[in-house]
This record gives structure tokens, C-alpha cells and sequence, in this order.
């Protein structure tokens, strides 16, 4: 009769056993939250969910692999807020995601709202990794936390300003800017670099960030007959700004910074895309080897071809994942360190930071459009 009982039982009591291990494994999962802080409305919201999608590729495939970390599983799970592209915003998001006691933050994506939100992380003691954020300050402030996986402006502007004064062959340079810590910084790093290599600049013009007529600026610098016009910006203004230098009859070459080089830039400008060129942060990805198969994953997953910084940002949140596995610890005092010693091959290339925390071997590429297409031209690493 017992026998009869404990064998009838057997199926019940091995569901329920089992039940009980998933539920204990369930109970014993900790969720590790990967901030992510970017523009999600305004101007800038392609590119912040360019970079949100990136994050998200990278979480959901870290946690396809059934992550343990300390002995417990591990769920990552991205918080993502809305700067607005605002540093004043930022401020608030940052404020928000420390409250939210996320492990780390990616982002931000504007230079002009990282450089306050940096000081709030700091304070927390959360790393941030910017995907995008290149002006050179971010990461000056020696806060020990702030990381940054892309050329800096004094590295690709610099770049863009040695091209200028030398291979081009220049000899009369203009210069307009957003005035956004970005743009101006860029500019910035842009002219010291053209006087560095012996180039003379003839005007120096800003807009501000959210101007759509550039009539006023390009009418005072066609006055100085440049032959070579540099903009510190993004992508739809510098779209706007060659428009306009065509239809002025400004005949000058077109050359920007980042965050120009992209699909948007090319429909706004038409046929005065053409012969525009750019320097960008990074290799091209055809050239690397991981970088296509990047590409291809992106549009399947979400549907939308991605824009600029999603395999930067894709990586950053790979980078804070191994170092989470490195220390055996989602406590960023304990990762911290791991993130000092990355040496990790991305998307994007190597991945290894400077005691500041910027990339100890970055890459910029110079673009040109060329048929209704950005090709490269050359690409130029620091050592
Ligand atoms: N670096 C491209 C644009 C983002 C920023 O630094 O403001």
C-alpha cells in the first residue's frame, strides 16, 4: 500500500522539487539595472535611440546567456531617461538614475548635458561610459568614474583641421559653430589644429543650436572668399548650412566634424551633399571585422538601420558587463576597478582607457559623399 502510494506520488513530488529549485533560482536572481541617458524627444532623438537600441542589444544578449555574478543570477535590465538633449534636464536624469541605484549609466549623448550629469554620477560613485559625448572635458575632470569609448574632438577635429591646413590644401579657412559645448568645442579644437599646421583661418561665425537659416553668417563669411568652410555641429544644420552655402553661390568645400556623417544628412542636403566631406569618429565598419554582421543584426531586431553611435554604445554596455564578471561584483566600488583595466575587443575596435578614461588608441575616418554616398577616405589612429 505505501509503495503503491509513493509510487503514484512520485511525478508530483518531483514537479513540486522542481518548482521549488526554480522558484529558490528565481528568488535568488538579481536584477542589475544599466542606465541609459539620451535624447528621446527634440532634435536629438534619433541618435539618443540609436543609442538606446544599442544598450538593449547588448543586455538582451548578456542575459540570453543566464548570467551569474557573486553566485546569483543575474537579470540585466535597462533604465532608460530622457534628457532632452537639456543639460539642465540632464542634471535631473542623472539625479533620477542615481535614485534608481542603476549599476552604471551609458551615456549621456550630447557633450553639452554629459559634463554636468558626469559630476552627479561621480558623486553617486556609478561609472558613466558616453558612446558620443566627445569634448575633451568630459573626461579632464579626473573623477576617476566618467569613461568614454570614441575619439575625442581634440583628436577628430584635430584630425579635420591638420587635413585642412595640409592636405587639402586650404588657404583661406572659415569656421561657423552651434555654440553647444559640442559644436563650439569642436571648432575649438578645429582652428588650433589649422594654425598648428601653419593654416590661416578668415572668419570665425556661431548660430546656436536650434537655427534653421544661416543667411546672416554665410553671407559675412562669402565676403572672405574662404575655400574651405568647417561647421561645428550635427548632422540636419550642417545639412541645412551646405544647402544654403550652394544656393549663396558659396562654391568653398564643405568639411564638418562628427556627428554629420549619416543617412539624414544626405536626404537634407540633396545635391549639395556631394563632395561634403566630414571626419568621424571611429573606423569605418565595413572595416572591421565584427562591424557588418553589427549592422545587419541591428535592422533585423529592430527594423531601422542604425545611425551613428549604436555600435559605440552597444560596446560600452558590453564593457560594463565584463567588468561586472571581471570583479564577480554588480557593486560599482568593486567593478570600478575592473572597468579601469578594460581590454576588450569591440565593435568597435580595442577597447582600453587612458588614466582619464578615454581610449588609449582611438581612430577618426574621413568621409566623403561621393554618388549619394558616404565613402571613406582615410582613416588615422593615435598610438
Ligand atoms: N560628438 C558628437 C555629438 C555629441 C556631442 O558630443 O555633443
Amino acid at each position: 500500500m505505501v509503495a503503491r502510494f509513493r509510487t503514484a506520488c512520485r511525478p508530483v513530488w518531483v514537479a513540486v522539487s522542481l518548482l521549488l529549485a526554480a522558484g529558490a533560482a528565481h528568488a535568488q536572481q538579481v536584477e542589475v539595472k544599466i542606465g541609459v541617458a539620451s535624447p528621446l524627444t527634440g532634435g536629438g532623438a534619433a541618435y539618443g535611440k540609436d543609442i538606446e537600441n544599442g544598450v538593449r542589444m547588448a543586455v538582451d544578449e548578456a542575459n540570453a546567456t543566464h548570467p551569474t555574478i557573486g553566485g546569483k543570477a543575474v537579470k540585466f535590465v535597462v533604465d532608460s531617461q530622457d534628457d532632452q538633449s537639456d543639460p539642465r534636464v540632464s542634471v535631473q536624469v542623472a539625479q533620477r538614475l542615481a535614485d534608481d541605484h542603476v549599476a552604471v549609466v551609458v551615456g549621456h549623448f550630447n557633450s553639452g548635458t554629459t559634463l554636468p550629469a558626469s559630476q552627479i554620477y561621480a558623486k553617486a560613485g556609478i561609472p558613466m561610459i558616453t558612446p558620443s559625448a566627445t569634448n575633451p572635458a568630459i573626461t579632464q575632470a579626473g573623477f576617476g568614474t566618467v569613461y568614454r569609448v570614441i575619439a575625442t574632438d581634440s583628436q577628430n577635429a584635430g584630425n579635420a583641421g591638420a587635413y585642412a591646413a595640409t592636405v587639402s590644401k586650404a588657404k583661406r579657412i572659415a569656421i561657423i559653430d552651434d555654440r553647444t559645448a559640442f559644436g563650439q568645442g569642436e571648432a575649438d579644437e578645429f582652428a588650433k589644429a589649422v594654425k598648428a599646421n601653419g593654416g590661416t583661418i578668415v572668419d570665425r561665425e556661431f548660430t546656436n543650436d536650434k537655427a534653421v537659416d544661416f543667411s546672416a553668417q554665410l553671407t559675412a563669411i562669402k565676403g572672405h572668399n574662404p575655400d574651405l568652410v568647417f561647421f561645428g555641429g550635427l548632422d540636419t544644420q550642417a545639412a541645412m548650412l551646405v544647402k544654403r552655402m550652394r544656393q549663396l553661390g558659396i562654391k568653398a568645400q564643405f568639411l564638418a566634424g562628427g556627428g554629420v556623417k549619416d543617412a539624414n544628412f544626405i536626404k537634407i542636403a540633396g545635391d549639395a551633399a556631394n563632395g561634403s566631406a566630414v571626419w568621424e569618429y571611429g573606423q569605418p565598419l565595413s572595416a572591421l571585422p565584427k562591424g557588418k554582421d553589427f549592422e545587419v543584426k541591428f535592422k533585423q531586431k529592430y527594423g531601422v538601420d542604425m545611425l551613428a553611435y549604436a555600435p559605440f554604445a552597444y560596446d560600452a554596455a558590453w564593457v560594463a558587463i565584463k567588468a561586472m564578471q571581471t570583479a564577480n561584483s554588480v557593486n560599482p566600488a568593486q567593478f570600478n576597478a575592473a572597468l579601469k583595466s578594460t581590454d576588450y575587443q569591440g565593435i568597435t575596435g580595442r577597447i582600453a582607457f587612458t588614466q582619464t578614461g578615454d581610449l588609449k588608441s582611438p581612430s577618426s575616418t574621413m568621409y566623403q559623399v561621393k554618388d549619394v554616398a558616404w565613402v571613406p577616405v582615410t582613416t588615422k589612429t593615435t598610438d
